[in-house]
């Protein structure tokens, strides 16, 4: 299966061939595949290696290691498609997972020059500030950190918030959600990051910065979030 004469570099052959039987699904989420010694000496190899392209497979979230234990395959990633404006509650539901969130922080505070900005409301204003940790059937995926205007989304509560916060605006103050412009970028998680989404420091994460709009193009929230790259997976449908 590993063909020395190919210009392909081995260590690429065997990360390929690695992740096929993952893909197929011939390894499975929690198996624990052969270690290093064994590839090397089936496929009459270097260590150094097999190595390189277990710690491909391990960054890019397709294997993780476990200390003393051996090389295992990771769950499938989150496959999340950017089309609809959705929640995370909704995201999650329909995928058959139960959202949870852990409330790290709630307050109303007034609005820092930038946000009062971003808002389109006075500085000073109030506005809450919520940072909460967003779980999939008990597993952090996200850390999330919302601004929003109290003025316009009045009434809310830590009850509220550790459940959906977009059922509450549109079925509880009927506000009409229209439409969110986001960015994604690659980043690395922080000591604090990696603590709240139980990741090593300086795992992968994707930062993604969401800004929503109610119907009438009053801005209703500004999102900042780290979602686990070895997680989460974004999937964007292009016509042509
Ligand atoms: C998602 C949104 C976030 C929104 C939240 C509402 C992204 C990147 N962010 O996490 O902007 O505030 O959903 O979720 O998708 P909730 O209704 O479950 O509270």
């Amino acid at each position: 299966m590993i063909n020395k004469n190919s210009p392909l570099p081995i260590y690429y052959q065997l990360e390929e061939q690695i992740k096929s039987l993952i893909e197929k699904g011939e390894l499975k989420p929690g198996d624990v595949i052969p270690s290093e010694r064994e590839y090397a000496e089936k496929y009459e190899i270097s260590r150094m290696t097999v190595r390189q392209a277990i710690n491909k497979l391990v960054n890019d979230g397709y294997l993780y290691r476990k200390k003393g234990s051996g090389t295992f395959v990771s769950e499938k990633k989150i496959e999340q498609a950017l089309q609809g404006l959705t929640s995370f509650t909704e995201d999650m539901k329909a995928r058959g997972m139960i959202p949870t969130s852990e409330l790290l922080h709630f307050e109303m505070i007034p609005a820092t020059v930038q946000i009062a900005k971003e808002l389109q409301i006075n500085e000073h204003s109030p506005v809450y500030e919520i940072k909460r940790i967003r779980l999939a059937d008990g597993v952090p995926m996200a850390l999330e950190t919302n601004h929003i205007s109290a003025n316009l989304v009045k009434g809310l509560t830590e009850e509220i918030i550790s459940q959906s916060l977009y059922q509450y605006i549109e079925e509880k103050l009927k506000l009409t959600i229209g439409e969110a412009t986001q960015e994604i970028e690659s980043s690395i998680s922080s000591l604090t990051e990696a603590n709240y989404l139980k990741v090593k420091k300086g795992a992968p994460i994707l930062l993604i910065r969401r800004k929503t709009y109610l119907s009438d193009g009053t801005p209703l929230e500004v999102v900042q979030s780290s979602y686990r790259a070895d997680r989460y997976k974004f999937i964007i449908n292009m016509k042509r």
